[in-house]
Order: structure tokens, then sequence, then C-alpha cells
């Protein structure tokens, strides 16, 4: 199967059972519209595909670990609800809607980020086939990944950051906690989830860091090159906010530089899993 084939596949697989773990129901409150709204909007699905993809590499099916997968990118789409709201970066469109707060109201997108976060830890703890010493690894690493030392922590640096000239040393620290600790979490959890040893994980990391790298460099360059539509969110958004980027850093050309060192490097970290490392390498090539 090719690598393609393989995405298109899962992905299939990865909608459905998203749909499945934020059922409409009829409960205690109406949160389960916006929740749904915002999740099931079709993003790209970049985390939950690595996340299958590093447990190809051990030689597991990827699908094996759906809940996990899912719970990634309910974290993911909870903590793009909270960036959008005006408090933060006060975006209108969002995968290529409206955003949770322009269609819901700013309270409600609060509880439905919430209602995300909170429901990923209980479709984790749902996951089958995996003993539960590795399980509860796996739910404390992706805790601590989203949280005040990861991708918390890094949104924080982020506001702090807005409208100063910050280092380049700050804007990696929090660039690797805000967007990289995320794809660690995926990537290390696929690895971990299918018995990946200590060296496996180690490879497994550096490829994490350094797909989170080239991706956030690409990001800020499509804000700036990109084309709106195409990416279902405002381009130019980054100069308008006058945000330190690696494009306002480096240069446009110095930036696809760097991107692709960092590509080269995560290629580099995949040497030791083989063939079965093709869907990684692929994701990474894509960016
Ligand atoms: C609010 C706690 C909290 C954290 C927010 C991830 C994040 C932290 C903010 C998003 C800001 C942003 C646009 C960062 C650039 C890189 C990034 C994470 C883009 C969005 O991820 P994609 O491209 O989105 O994977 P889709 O919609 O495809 O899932």
């Amino acid at each position: 199967m090719t690598s393609q084939e393989f995405f298109e596949s899962r992905r299939v697989l990865l909608e459905q059972a998203l749909d499945e773990a934020v059922p409409e129901h009829t409960g205690l409150s109406d949160i389960n519209e916006a929740v749904r709204y915002s999740l099931l909007a079709g993003g790209k699905r970049v985390r939950p595909l690595l996340l299958m993809a590093a447990a190809e590499a051990l030689g597991a099916k990827g699908e094996a670990f759906m809940s996990v997968a899912c719970a990634i990118e309910m974290i993911h789409t909870y903590s793009l609800v909270h960036d959008d709201l005006p408090a933060m970066d006060d975006d209108d469109y969002r995968r290529g809607r409206l955003t949770n707060h322009k269609v819901y109201g700013e309270a409600k997108a609060i509880l439905a980020g919430d209602a995300l976060l909170t429901r990923a830890f209980e479709i984790m703890l749902e996951q089958k086939g995996a003993e539960a010493k590795t399980l509860l690894r796996v739910v404390r690493d992706i805790a601590c990944y989203a949280g005040d030392r990861g991708m918390v922590g890094g949104q924080t640096i982020d506001l702090e950051a807005e409208k100063n000239i910050v280092s380049i040393d700050v804007l990696k620290k929090m660039h690797a906690a805000k967007t990289g600790a995320l794809f660690k979490a995926a990537v290390i959890s696929g690895g971990r989830l299918a018995g990946a040893d200590d060296k496996q994980l180690n490879a497994l990391e550096t490829y994490a860091d350094n797909f989170g790298m080239a991706f956030q460099i690409t990001d800020d360059i499509l804000d700036v090159i990109g084309d709106s539509d195409q990416m279902g969110k405002s381009a130019g958004s980054d100069a308008k906010k006058q945000k330190c980027t690696y494009v306002s850093t480096y240069g446009l050309d110095g930036a696809q530089k760097l991107a692709k060192e960092h590509v080269d490097k995560a290629n580099e970290a995949l040497l030791i899993f083989g063939d079965k490392a093709r869907h990684l390498e692929y994701l990474v090539n894509k960016l």
C-alpha cells in the first residue's frame, strides 16, 4: 500500500471514530453542537495520522490505537477553539468556516474547548489492546505535553512575546512547546503503544522535534505566500499582528532553507526503522 493510500484509508476510519467520540446527544446541555462544529470541520488530522504512522514504523497497525489518536485530535481542536478567541489570536475563520465563538459566542466556545479537552482523556482511557501500564504512561505523557510544560506553556510565552522583538531562542522554545509538543505526544504515543524501546523512542522524538520545527516554519511561510481559501484560515495575519515569525526573522528564502534542514534531520532519524517508517517519511516530506 502506498503512503497516500494508507493515509486516505486511515483518515476515513478516523473521521468515523471522531464522529462516534462526540455523538449528538440530548443529555445535560446542547454544548455538543459547538463541540461537533469544530471537531468535525475536517482539519488535516496531522497529529492522529502521525500517531498511526509511528505505530506502523514499529510494525503495528496504526488504526489499532484509534482512541488515543482521536483524543489527540480533540486536544488539538480545543487548543484551536481557544486560540481563536478574541482574548487570544482573535480569528474569524478556521478550517474553512467561521470560528466557534463567531457562531456560538465566546462563553460557549470556551466551554466547547473545555469539553473537548476533558472528553479526550475519557476517550484515551477507553483504548483497547494496550497494557494498562503502557496506557497510563501514554496518558501521563499526553497530559504533560498538552499542559503548562508543553502547549499551554508555549501559548503563554506567545502571548507575552506578541508585539515584542523576541530572540530566536525564545521563538524556538515557544514553538517547540506551543506547536511541537502535541506532535511529540502523537509520535511518542504511537511508538510507545506499539512497544518501542528507548532507542526507538529517542529516534521518534528526534523525528517529532524536527517535524514540529518544519511544520511551524512552513506555517509561517504560508501565512505570507499562502492562499486563504486553500488554507481555510486568513493569510497575512502574522504581519497584521506584527508577530515575530521565522519569515520575519530569516526572510522567506532563509525560512525555506531552514524548513528543509529540519525535514532532512527528521528523515535521518527514521533510518533505524527501515522501510516501515515510510509513512512517517511521507508526512514530513509532504510539508
Ligand atoms: C489555546 C492552550 C492553547 C493553545 C493554542 C496550537 C495552538 C496553541 C495555537 C494555534 C496557533 C497556530 C495557528 C499555530 C501555528 C501552527 C498550528 C498549530 C496550526 C494549526 O494546526 P493544523 O495546521 O490545523 O494542523 P488543522 O486545522 O489542519 O488541524
